[in-house]
């Protein structure tokens, strides 16, 4: 199999992903600044369907009106040699100082208003480059002491703000779908909504709930000790399923943003299964980016690698839903239990009544093997390459 992207996959990839310079809180720069015009035919170059920005990775903070338009030309005139497309904006709230003490949930008004201000102006020009999502990353969103911010009145705060930029979204007629981020911490000690089922519980809270979903991220979920597939069936379950950043990490770590597949094999691989399996037709977007060993030709390599790994998983996917020693075994696992089936559907007094009195033959029941060894064996010997 050849593994060429195609834009029936819709694999997308940041400015600040392959643009990613190398710089970390030890070192310096190992690569040189591309622009964005740059980036978006490197990325052409390997095959991406879209490229997705903040605000500032295309236009820097202090740009003049002058300098914004030529970057935008050179911009949209690179969109248009290679055919990729903007499917996701976002805004950058956290690289200036003026977000340091978050942006939603600062304790400065100034700081709170200037966020939706710099919100609404990437908005604006998100929908002129055609994006239909618009991500939420809170990377400021916290605490390092909890003596310093209330918890309660950052959650206000922010709902504030997101009920206020769902207003915008609708007056401006923009169709944004809204995808919230979550991530424990880094940069702040701790940030608020950690995880994206604490996301998907506050989005309910909201004033369109219908409006907004979440953003999950591999790497976020598996720094708190999560499985991240579990998060994403959730937001697939709730309808929330908006977008997505693949990438990967070992448990536990600080933020790793690794080529997608390099780390996690098995984990990656009931990842893609379950976005397969359900259908997910949004983009594959890959937050991640490539060592600080590499120059650019490595950089290519990493981008390639994120789109390759997810196709041959997916390859894999479909070889364990068509295994057929494999699904006799989950055939046997998941089999109704006619017996059973009376107690099934909605409640009824009657019903309640006739299981509390059932008998369960309760220690033949749990002497049962379950075979489970045997099936993650196979499933093993598949991702191994023997079967
Ligand atoms: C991170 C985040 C960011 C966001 C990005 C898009 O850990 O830095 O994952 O890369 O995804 O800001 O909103
Ligand atoms: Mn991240
Ligand atoms: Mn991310």
């Amino acid at each position: 199999m050849a593994y060429e992207p195609t834009p029936e996959q819709k694999f997308t990839f940041g400015l600040w992903t392959v643009g990613n310079t190398g710089s970390d809180p030890f070192g310096s720069s190992v690569r040189e600044k591309l622009s964005p015009a740059e980036i978006v035919r490197l990325l052409g170059e390997v095959g991406a369907y879209g490229v997705n920005y903040h605000d500032n990775d295309l236009i820097p903070i202090d740009a003049t009106p002058a300098e914004r338009d030529s970057i935008l030309k050179d911009f949209r005139q690179a969109l248009q040699e290679t055919g990729l497309v903007v499917p996701m904006a976002t805004t950058n709230l956290f690289g200036d100082p003026i977000f340091k003490d978050g942006a939603f949930t600062a304790n400065d008004p100034k700081v709170r208003k200037y966020a939706l201000q710099k919100t609404m102006l990437n908005m604006d020009l998100g929908a002129e480059l055609g994006a239909k999502v618009y991500v939420f990353w809170g990377g400021r969103e916290g605490t390092e002491s909890d003596a310093t911010k209330s918890a309660l009145d950052s959650l206000k705060h922010f709902r504030e703000s997101l009920n206020f930029l769902c207003e915008y979204n609708r007056s401006q007629g923009y169709g944004y779908k809204f995808a919230l981020e979550a991530k424990p911490n880094e940069p702040r000690g701790d940030i608020y909504l950690p995880t994206t089922g604490a996301m998907l519980g506050f989005i309910e809270t909201l004033d369109y709930p219908d409006m907004v979903g979440v953003n999950p991220e591999m790497a976020h979920e598996h720094m708190a000790g999560l499985n991240f597939m579990h998060a994403v069936a959730q937001a697939w379950d709730a309808g929330k399923l908006f977008h997505i950043d693949l990438n990967d990490q070992n448990y536990a770590r600080f933020d790793q943003d690794w080529r997608f597949g390099m780390q996690n094999l098995k984990q990656t691989f009931f990842l893609v299964k379950l976005l397969e399996d359900v259908g997910y037709e949004g983009s594959r977007h890959f937050d991640a980016h490539a060592f600080r060993t590499e120059d650019y030709e490595g950089v290519k390599d990493f981008a390639r690698g994120c789109m390759r790994s997810y196709m041959i998983f997916k390859e894999k996917a479909e070889r364990f839903n068509k295994d057929a020693e494999i699904q006799g075994l989950l055939a046997e696992i998941t089999k109704s239990d006619p017996e059973m089936e009376k107690f099934d559907g909605e409640f009824t007094s009657e019903k309640a009544e006739a299981l509390k009195a059932y008998s369960f033959d309760r220690k033949n029941i749990a002497a049962r093997g379950l075979g489970y060894e045997k099936l993650d064996q196979l499933t093993n010997e598949l991702l191994m390459g023997i079967r």
